[in-house]
């Protein structure tokens, strides 16, 4: 039997921080439309059961209410596939479809675990707030015969918490005769071993949606196989792909070698996808960094869906160049460095901004 692990939609998404209206009313769609090539996926795949692992909505007072409906009709008109819905941190407050009559959606709850069971198999889940009793682990009690799959939403101990959802414990739930740990609200599709019969794994999101941690990269979900044994495979599934680009930049540049040095690690980039570059390393004084312009030469010239310059070089001063140099540039930089008060990061930013200022360069 197949079996689709998924979690993280955030299908109402604002999406606004760094897209225009327009991209972000676009954005929105494509999560949806990622969740519809998902369920053909499994339509086509023989796909029995889609676990959604928390967070399928990213906000109870959204607005988006044509985005339920639209799931909702996915959802219905798939009647031999099981949506077994968990809800996470995010979507704990939603009503999702709740007066609708639709069979193959099932839910969990936060009361007590839910178990629901096909073949051999067996799927649990629990919804928790803040955090997770240490008695709640101890009622799972599993068929040691049957393939078990657990399914929480919050976060291992390994991950920094945020947004108030529940620290996982991972050590109650070694040796408890799981195959799977079904995990949502990382965004990174993460797998490891708990012990000789159990993996956790986080199928992280179905797109990426901003530029921050968790985000970038191939985005999909993840597909059990369960025959004799339990096989897990993650299938890439977004409409876009966000890619994280480090340029390094290192002494004297002009405008058109740093042109060159993030045109050489964009260019295979595919031009509907979304990219973010961090410029890096330690230039001189002398080299202008200059985003928005960089941007606008790379949007024109690859046709990108969006693409965001950020400049996070270091200044490196040459002071030794400057030791004779009877300009007013080189008595101010002699001047600056013999400040024994000021850190050598502080000498060089008060360095790089009088330089422009010198050279009228400061806006
Ligand atoms: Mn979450």
């Amino acid at each position: 039997m197949r079996i689709i692990h998924c979690a993280d939609i955030h299908a109402d998404s604002k999406m606004e921080s760094h897209f225009s209206k327009e991209q972000a009313d676009e954005r929105r769609k494509e999560i949806v439309d990622s969740f519809a090539s998902m369920v053909q996926f499994a339509k086509k795949n023989n796909v029995r059961v889609i676990i959604i692992a928390g967070d399928l909505f990213d906000t109870k007072t959204s607005q988006q209410k044509s985005i339920k409906k639209r799931i909702s009709y996915i959802i219905s008109q798939n009647p031999e596939i099981d949506f077994l819905y968990l809800r996470g941190n995010h979507d704990e407050d939603v009503d999702f479809a709740m007066d609708e009559d639709i069979p193959n959606l099932k839910r969990f709850s936060k009361d007590k675990w839910i178990c629901y069971s096909y073949e051999n198999i067996n799927i649990y889940g629990h919804e928790f707030g803040k955090n997770i009793p240490v008695s709640s682990y101890s009622q799972l009690a599993l068929d040691s015969s049957k393939f078990n799959i657990v399914t929480l939403h919050g976060q291992i101990a390994e991950y920094e918490a945020k947004d108030g959802a529940p620290v996982i414990s991972l050590p109650h739930l070694t040796n408890k005769n799981i195959d799977y740990i079904a995990l949502g609200h990382i965004h990174d599709y993460k797998t490891e071993k708990l012990d000789s019969r159990c993996s956790w794994c986080y199928s992280g999101c179905l797109e990426g949606r901003d530029f921050s941690k968790g985000e970038f990269g191939e985005k999909g979900f993840v597909l059990l196989d369960i025959t004799d044994k339990l096989s897990t495979k993650f299938i890439p599934m977004s409409q876009r792909k966000i890619h994280e680009i480090y340029v390094n930049l290192n002494g004297t540049m002009s405008y058109n070698e740093i042109m060159t040095a993030i045109s050489r690690k964009v260019e295979s980039i595919p031009s509907k996808d979304i990219v973010q570059v961090n410029l890096v390393g330690k230039i001189s004084e002398e080299t202008e960094i200059e985003e928005d312009s960089y941007q606008d030469s790379l949007k024109s010239t690859y046709n990108f869906y969006f693409i965001r310059v950020k400049n996070n070089t270091k200044p490196k001063i040459d002071y030794a160049k400057y030791e004779r140099d009877i300009s007013l540039k080189g008595e101010f930089i002699r001047l600056v460095k013999s400040q024994n008060d000021l850190s050598d990061d502080e000498k060089s930013k008060i360095i790089i901004t009088g330089i422009k200022a010198l050279s009228g360069r400061l806006e």
